[in-house]
């Protein structure tokens, strides 16, 4: 029996380059994502060199720009990132739902690591505190997604 179950220590990530689509709408709490996502690429022994980053206006925007980054072929993984807080309005569940499934769409049609870290909260105070606050860092998460998501598939590809 082989057994696929990744320790952080294992990650690798030297040698491999990623794209991090990041939107800007919420952009006080997304860049904080961004800082971390960044950070903990590099813990990992990926080069800054090997990082490309995407803005867009919105989460909405996420699955298109990733789209388009998948199909240079030119990445190993890519990361979206945002925060969708709720309003008053239904346009919260459009644009969460539409960046959910578009993401798990361009992932699966490129057969590539595409990571849904989109922060979905109901108010500001909530995304804060998972931006790096009391309930952790949704951007460090994202980027060991990706992290562990290119080491697994790049050992089954060896098999
Ligand atoms: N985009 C977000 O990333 N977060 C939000 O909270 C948000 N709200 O609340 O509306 C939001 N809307 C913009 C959307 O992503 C698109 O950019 C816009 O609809 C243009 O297509």
């Amino acid at each position: 029996m082989a057994r696929y179950d990744i320790e952080h220590s294992e990650y690798e990530g030297a040698g491999r380059r990623f794209a991090i689509v990041a939107a800007r709408f919420n952009a006080d709490i997304v860049d904080r994502l961004l800082e971390g996502a960044l950070a903990c690429l590099g813990e990992h022994g990926v080069a800054s060199t090997d990082v490309d980053v995407v803005r867009v206006p919105g989460a909405f925007e996420i699955p298109l720009a990733a789209q388009r980054l998948a199909a240079t072929g030119g990445y190993d993984a890519v990361v979206g990132l945002g925060t969708v807080i709720r309003g008053e309005t239904p346009h919260f569940d459009y644009v969460c739902n539409e960046c959910a499934r578009g993401v798990a769409a361009v992932s699966l049609q490129h057969d590539l690591p595409v990571i849904f870290g989109v922060l979905t909260t109901d108010d500001h105070a909530q995304a804060l505190a998972r931006a790096g606050g009391a309930h952790g860092h949704k951007g460090r998460e994202a980027a060991l997604a990706a992290l562990e998501m290119v080491t697994v598939l790049g050992r089954l590809a060896s098999r």
